[in-house]
């Protein structure tokens, strides 16, 4: 049995697999389920409201005595409001993205709340580790939504190397192997999203979850990348008129736009051509839908098999 994560202790939890803070699929279903099979669930708040979220913090609690977590959304503007829920509501762990949350990470600790920042840099990774964060989720371009510019396989060693923290690896994990591949990096556990929406308990629309069994390794894009947020999708239709915009010059304004609304469009209400359809580049190795449970239970077996295999390329002495 693997054990000894440093992230299993400072978090209270058995495995050392956190569910990422995913913008409307988050909610009490998945997050306790995760929660309830030994990982770490998280509320992903996105744009959403206080009062959403203070609901679902207590939906959560009704479902699960485990840990769980929120997920703040740096781009959201219930920031403050969202935060202020957090400290009333009494959670114990907050995940942050999209944008740098050095400001709020004192107040939080004040709190006695651990704060895991999601990175895409080492810069950013190491100005957080000064403001005091607990731990650092290092988040590769593999990812799906808002993205940096690094991999997975760069980011992770560089970021191991660069804090005292322990590190998180997100971005392209999906299975035991990604889960091994990351401690071999140095991380002491993972993040994944892409994996979970292909669960029984998130309420992603079924043709969403489709469209992920579906996918090949080459069916994600990234567009914004002129807008300064850049952001990967399954390929449709939407992103390829969002490109053509892009292409042709049309404003910051103008995209940002046609791009309002689209997520829950996509993945709520399964509009999957006029809707973003926020996945990773691992939705090419997805292909079923499974129980949170046996998602995280079979991501342990196959990680030990995995480790106890490579024992064939020591040699003797
Ligand atoms: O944030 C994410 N993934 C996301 S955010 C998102 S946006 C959204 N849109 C509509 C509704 C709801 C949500 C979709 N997916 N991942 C974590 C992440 N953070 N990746 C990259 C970053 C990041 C980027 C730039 C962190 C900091 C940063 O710069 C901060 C600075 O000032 O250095």
């Amino acid at each position: 049995m693997l054990a000894n994560f440093a992230i299993c202790e400072l978090l209270d939890i058995k495995y050392p697999i956190i569910q990422g803070g995913m913008a409307w699929l988050g909610t009490f279903e998945l997050v306790s389920a995760v929660s309830n099979a030994g990982g770490l669930g998280v509320i992903g708040s996105g744009d959403a409201p206080p009062e959403w979220l203070r609901e679902q913090i207590r939906a959560t609690r009704e479902r699960t005595d485990h840990p769980f977590g929120v997920n703040i959304m740096l781009m959201s503007p219930f920031v403050k409001e969202n935060l202020q829920v957090v400290i009333e509501e009494g959670v114990k762990i907050v995940t942050f993205g999209g944008g740098n949350p050095g400001p709020y990470i004192p107040t939080l600790k004040e709190a006695r709340t651990k704060t895991l920042p999601v990175v895409s840099s080492v810069a950013l990774a190491r100005r957080l580790e000064r403001v005091g964060a607990d731990a650092i989720i290092a988040e590769g371009m593999e990812s799906g939504g808002h993205i940096g510019e690094t991999t997975t396989m760069a980011l992770v060693p560089q970021v191991v190397q660069s804090v005292k923290l322990p590190v998180i690896a997100a971005g392209g994990i999906a299975d035991g192997h990604g889960l091994v591949a990351a401690l071999a990096l140095g991380a002491q556990g993972v993040q994944m999203g892409t994996r979970f929406i292909c669960s029984e308990e998130c309420i992603a629309h079924p043709k969403f979850k489709e469209q992920i069994i579906q996918a090949t390794d080459r069916s994600t894009v990234v567009t914004g990348e002129s807008t300064g947020h850049p952001v990967r999708c399954l390929e449709n239709r939407l992103t390829r008129e969002f490109r053509a915009r892009e292409k042709a010059g049309v404003s910051v304004e103008e995209l940002e736009a046609f791009g309002r609304g689209r997520l829950k469009l996509g993945i709520i209400d399964g509009n999957v051509e006029e809707g973003s359809l926020m996945a990773g580049q691992i939705a090419g190795l997805i292909k079923d839908i499974k129980p949170v449970k046996e998602i995280i239970e079979s991501i342990m077996t196959e990680a030990e098999e995995i480790i106890k295999s490579l024992y064939r390329f020591k040699t003797e002495g």
